[in-house]
């Protein structure tokens, strides 16, 4: 890092590209006299009288036809979901002032939607299916019309299960009603790309099967734990009942920018300056993007102008857009790299012509250091209470903190604005971006003689079950949040999760609470990190019902989403009828099994589960035709879901056992039982039971202890003085090679494979 700011500093094109900017932006005219790019890109708040209906302007058409495809990202065929041919979707051109009006043909089989992300446009042309408009039924055409009431760089995207990870995106770009200074801009539509059907991803991270962490490294073993010398950090993260922290679920294939892992834009100029729209159009990635020549100058965010700041480094959330301003190098193609948060991987664009000039590396992340960090922070599992964090609400300090490198050549400041006002950024070089950085150009304070409704929400989740929620409601079972028009309206969010959430409100800009007082930014799409606060407020001048939701697209069907709904307003003829089925969606079944087959005999073990309730058997058969089953029906009781009441039935017969004609032994059994389950510290399953007859028993459980990287030990015993110990050797996502010893069954060795 250090050595690459020094050599950085070292080009002789940086600095003056700098000065370039300098001048663009404090003398608000260029060379050539256009308009400083400083405008005001966005209705003001409480001044947005928005003119729904009105739809005299310029009519700019568009088709998008979408159809199923066939891809190959990583060299195999996979299906996927193109429009007009293409993943990703075209770029959609609009002035200001324009009339959209565009017309979806669902060419598929099923139904599709699709959502105008960070638009401000009518309630039924928002595209969200079963709430604010109607699916598109498939052979169907739908027709959306709207005005465009803004500027800036936007995305649009389905919003019908989980399409976008089928490459159902594509980019949005409205130019200002005035003329902007001419620079050259490319769009850059970042996603990331699975070879796995999107439903069985979600229904692996459901089964919290450990393949993705295996193949990302982060699967935090013990071996790993002990060689590192964070052993009592994994014994304190396990006693607290938290699974491995990860920074991502999904293990993606291929990272992708505007389709491609690579892409040369060789009619950069030497030495110019262009305008990058940056979009995170991934299912559920975090990029941070560097480039290799010049700083980042970030123009605009979620496609509103901001007052421009220069960084080396950007954290794009999902679901975000920054406009930035680069400079092509005078020699070379210079690298804008956009690597995962997870560090599996990246895509690339390269400015110029000439040898190649790459990004820095990014190393690879340190999870138990990060684990330690963590553990620091959270004093009593997932659902600590907020006290001990007031001094971090919408601040981390830690993020504030400026790169510091004496050995490196100082930059001369003059005419560098460093966009001004920001308190503690007296710095020698740019650093890396936080948004605390983001500073409107204009006031955005709302009207303070206005009602305030301020409502709290805490993310909350179960990572053991994959269940994603507000205060431990999945969307399913929870409540429309009530708000009114010409109130303003204030959102308290705190994430007592241990993952990030970029979180959207749908049809309304938001100010994002930051350091900049007055000036906070205006969003639509803000990142919130494991146990931070956040403030957003927005003047409410809608009506109807709005979608707010986790963008992470797996946890927006695991349940963390809500309906913002404004009370005396009339619900469209979407939202009433069909309301139910959006909600359905977070709580679907998913089946989920293991089969041992080893050389004494086979080993199963199933469940099909919703977010409450979950039906497991379990099977034992001996080759020597021995067998055992047991049957539970159970529901999960309390928020953190370690808590479980069942009923059940048991069925065995131990023929080669001497009681094998004694009923009700613990060989020859047929009863029924009910009991619950608990979890105990470090990951165990107990299990307390009484069946029919009065007999009493207790089980402890652990299964898929980590050992090494793709090493695993699960052990079980109970007061039947039944015990079974097990290893398994994971060698693909659906395979293992695996032995147990049973205190009935003995020894024995084969494989497992796990669906
Ligand atoms: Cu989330």
């Amino acid at each position: 890092m250090r050595q690459w700011t020094i050599s950085l500093l070292l080009l002789p094109v940086f600095s003056s590209a700098q000065m370039r900017h300098e001048k663009q932006d404090a003398g608000n005219t260029n060379k050539t006299g256009s308009p400083k790019i400083t405008m005001y890109n966005f209705p003001l708040p409480g001044k947005n009288a928005k003119p729904w209906g009105t739809y005299t302007a310029k009519k700019v058409e568009y088709d998008l036809y979408v159809t199923d495809t066939m891809v190959k990202f990583t060299g195999k065929h996979r299906h996927a979901i193109a429009i007009n041919g293409q993943i990703p979707a075209p770029i959609l051109e609009f002035t200001e002032g324009d009339t959209a009006i565009i017309r979806v043909h669902n060419l598929m089989k099923m139904e599709t939607s699709i959502h105008w992300h960070g638009i401000l446009l009518p309630n039924k042309e928002d595209g969200v299916p079963y709430l604010t408009t109607s699916p598109v039924e498939a052979g169907k055409t739908y027709t959306f019309t709207f005005p465009l009431i803004q500027s800036g760089t936007y995305w649009y995207h389905s919003h019908t299960m989980l399409q976008e990870q089928s490459g159902l995106y594509g980019s949005i770009v409205i130019h200002p009603a005035q003329s902007e200074p001419d620079l050259k801009e490319y769009v850059l539509l970042l996603s990331d790309w699975t070879d796995e059907n999107p439903h069985q991803v979600l229904r692996y991270l459901k089964r919290a099967g450990e393949w993705y962490a295996i193949k990302k490294g982060a699967l935090q073993s013990y071996g790993e734990a002990i060689a590192a010398g964070y052993l009592k950090d994994k014994l304190k993260q396990e006693w607290q009942r938290m699974p491995a922290m990860d920074v991502s679920d999904v293990y993606y294939n291929k990272f992708l920018m505007n389709g491609q892992d690579k892409n040369e834009f060789k009619d950069a100029k030497p030495g110019e300056i262009i305008r990058l729209r940056i979009i995170n159009g991934s299912a559920s990635t975090y990029f941070t993007l560097q480039y290799a020549n010049s700083y980042m100058r970030i123009i605009a965010a979620d496609g509103i102008n901001v007052t421009p700041v220069s960084v080396n480094k950007l954290e794009i959330a999902i679901a975000e857009t920054y406009d930035v301003l680069i400079t092509v190098p005078e020699n070379g193609a210079a690298e804008l790299r956009a690597t995962s948060w997870d560090v599996t991987g990246y895509s690339s664009g390269y400015f110029g012509k000439g040898n190649a000039i790459p990004a820095p590396e990014i190393p690879k992340l340190n999870y138990f250091k990060m684990m330690r960090e963590m553990g620091s922070m959270n004093m009593g599992g997932m659902d600590m209470g907020s006290t001990d964090m007031k001094n971090m609400k919408g601040m981390d300090m830690k993020d504030m903190k400026m790169p510091n490198d004496t050995t490196a050549p100082k930059m001369n400041m003059d005419g560098m604005n460093m966009s001004g006002n920001m308190p503690g950024m007296d710095m020698d070089t740019p650093g890396e971006f936080n948004y605390h950085m983001l500073r409107s150009l204009h006031p955005t304070t709302l009207d303070s003689s206005r009602k305030i409704r301020e409502v709290h929400l805490k993310l909350t989740g179960n990572m053991l079950r994959y269940v994603w929620s507000f205060d431990n409601k999945t969307l399913s079972a929870a409540d429309k949040i009530p708000i009114r028009k010409g109130e303003n309206v204030r959102f308290v969010l705190e994430n007592t999760t241990m993952m990030r959430h970029p979180l959207h409100l749908h049809g309304h800009f938001f100010r994002f609470i930051n350091a900049q007082g007055e000036y906070a930014p205006m969003k639509h799409t803000f990142d919130i990190k494991p146990m931070e606060t956040v403030n957003i407020e927005f003047d409410a001048n809608e009506q109807q019902d709005w979608f707010f939701h986790c963008h992470i697209l797996y946890h927006m069907m695991a349940g963390m989403a809500r309906i913002v709904s404004y009370e005396g307003s009339e619900q469209n003829e979407f939202a009433r009828t069909g309301y139910k089925k959006l909600k359905k969606e977070d709580n679907a079944l998913y089946p989920w099994f293991d089969l041992s087959v080893h050389s004494q005999g086979a080993w199963l073990s199933s469940a099909i589960s919703n977010n409450k309730n979950a039906l497991e058997f379990e099977g034992r058969i001996s080759w020597t035709g021995n067998y055992e089953t047991e049957t539970h029906l159970l529901r999960y009781l309390d928020k953190k879901q370690y808590l479980a009441f069942y009923i059940g039935y048991d069925y065995r017969k131990n023929k080669t056992l001497p009681l094998a004609n004694k009923p009700n032994t613990k060989d020859n059994r047929r009863v029924f039982d009910a009991g619950f389950y608990y979890l105990l510290p470090m990951l165990v399953r107990s299990e307390w039971r009484i069946d029919q007859t009065g007999r009493l028993r207790l089980q402890l459980e652990r299964r898929d202890l980590p050992l090494s990287n793709n090493f695993f030990f699960d052990f079980r015993a109970n007061t039947d003085k039944e015990y079974n110990v097990a290893f398994r050797y994971m060698v693909a996502k659906s395979l293992s090679i695996s032995t147990n010893y049973d205190s009935d069954y003995k020894w024995g060795l084969g494989l497992t494979w796990h669906y």
